[in-house]
């Protein structure tokens, strides 16, 4: 993917917000610090678009980033942080929940967990979610600069053993410190993005349309 163009969109907190142009989105969902931030600006060539922050559960909205005025990377509140009350957690779980359920232009997950540890139970449980919805995931392990290269087999075997992983899902290895994977997570995302149309070329076709149906469907409600 050659990223032309980056930019925040929107912050949303359900369904009322999100983006109505029917762009493709790529979500990411993964525990608070996990480096879901990082994976976007890194992704992007972007040093601090996707906040990245210290302080853990800090996000608590949908962040929408318009890439290349033709689809979006969607950053999930991050979940299994202890600070957060039990009805806060409710609030993201249903709307994550009802996201994943209704939401048309969803076309691909990134699960994003941290290659030096197993997977948490919320990693779990996260996982077992999206695949009871039948959505497309692609599981990412970032931070694998903190793990000796000679580990990184085992680490992922772990991971992929933990999670029940399905065998057609994509897996990844990842840093946000460098280039590793990089190229291969664009080469997936692309690959679920299919063929891309820009804002400006999705206006310019719904016009071409309205004038080609426009008299027809004048004369129609003139009945
Ligand atoms: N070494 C290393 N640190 C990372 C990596 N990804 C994220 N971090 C750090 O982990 C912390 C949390 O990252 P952030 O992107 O904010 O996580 P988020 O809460 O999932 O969005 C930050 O201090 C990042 O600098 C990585 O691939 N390697
Ligand atoms: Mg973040």
């Amino acid at each position: 993917m050659n990223v032309t163009s980056s930019e925040f969109k929107i912050s949303a907190v359900g369904p009322a917000q999100y983006p109505q142009d029917g762009l493709p989105e790529i979500a990411l969902a993964g525990r608070s610090n996990v480096g879901k931030s990082s994976l976007i600006n890194r992704m992007l060539r972007r040093k601090n678009l996707a906040r990245t922050s210290s302080v853990p559960g800090k996000t608590q909205h949908m962040n929408y980033y318009l890439v290349n005025q033709s689809f979006f990377f969607v950053d999930f509140p991050g979940y299994g942080f202890a600070k957060v009350s039990k009805q806060q957690r409710e609030v993201w779980g249903q709307m994550i929940e009802r996201y994943m359920l209704e939401r048309e232009t969803l076309k691909l997950v990134l699960m994003v967990v941290d290659l030096r540890h197993p997977p948490s139970k919320d990693d779990i449980m996260m996982y077992e979610w999206l695949t009871h919805y039948d959505r497309p995931i692609c599981v990412v392990t970032t931070k694998a600069d903190k793990v000796p290269k000679t580990r990184w087999p085992k680490h992922a075997k772990i991971i992929k053993q933990d999670l029940g992983m399905r065998p057609g899902d994509p897996f990844v290895m990842f840093s946000s410190e460098n280039d590793m994977g990089k190229e291969e997570l664009w080469t997936i995302v692309e690959s679920y993005l299919g063929e891309l149309k820009t804002l400006d070329e999705r206006a310019a076709e719904a016009e071409t349309n309205a004038e080609a149906e426009g008299p027809a469907a004048e004369e129609e409600t003139a009945e």
